[in-house]
């Protein structure tokens, strides 16, 4: 702060602007945390940990087919700017509401609150495997061969080219017991820690 105090009179003047900007930013986004509803889960991510959780433009229809699943997608962007680029290493996260459903009908209903484009995806988990084990290609992405299904349209339901930020995909399908993983399976994505398991009985 000192250095500001000692600069040139213009600088200073820039130097100020931008404190006020970024405070006045800091308490917008204050605001919104709290007055938006944590996702389950938001609790082990701890206070203060960058996540945003912004609110979604448009929602599902409802009621939904069978058993309604709600999403988390989120992640520590800065700008919406970024699609769905995503680089190793950068913390994002999925987190359904529920961990275990009964077998039949489920809507999965996914609300990206992260600045990123994300999507998510239905697969199998072989016996023995854990959900986060898969190895992603060059390209980044894990292999969806058996894939039960995927959300990633914004504002729809199905596939399409991602959900953006603040936007909800969903989807319904049918399943039968087992252990099955929900991923997002755009570019790192996965590596970066978007995937949770989820257990039909
Ligand atoms: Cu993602």
């Amino acid at each position: 702060m000192r250095k500001w105090c000692t600069g040139r009179m213009t600088t200073r003047a820039v130097s100020r602007r931008l404190l006020a900007f970024a405070v006045a930013a800091g308490l917008v986004l204050a605001g919104c945390t709290s007055n938006n509803k944590q996702p389950s889960g938001a609790g082990m991510m701890g206070g203060g940990s960058g996540y945003r959780y912004s609110a979604v433009t448009c929602s599902a229809p409802s009621p939904l087919p069978g058993r309604t699943v709600p999403v988390t997608l989120a992640d520590m962007g800065m700008t919406q700017m970024m699609g769905g680029t995503a680089p190793p290493g950068a913390r994002m996260m999925l987190r359904a509401a529920a961990a275990t459903v009964p077998a039949g009908q489920i809507s999965l209903v996914a609300s990206n609150m992260g600045w990123r484009t994300h999507e998510l995806v239905i697969l199998p988990l072989a016996t023995g495997a854990g959900a986060g084990q898969r190895v992603p290609g060059a390209d980044g992405k894990v292999d969806e061969t058996g894939s039960l299904g995927e959300a990633s349209n914004s504002c729809a339901a199905g596939s399409g080219n991602g959900i953006t930020s603040g936007t909800v995909g969903w989807t319904t399908i049918t399943l039968a017991p087992g252990r099955y993983e929900l991923a997002c399976n755009l570019p790192n994505h996965y590596a970066d820690g978007m995937y949770q398991e989820l257990v039909v009985t």
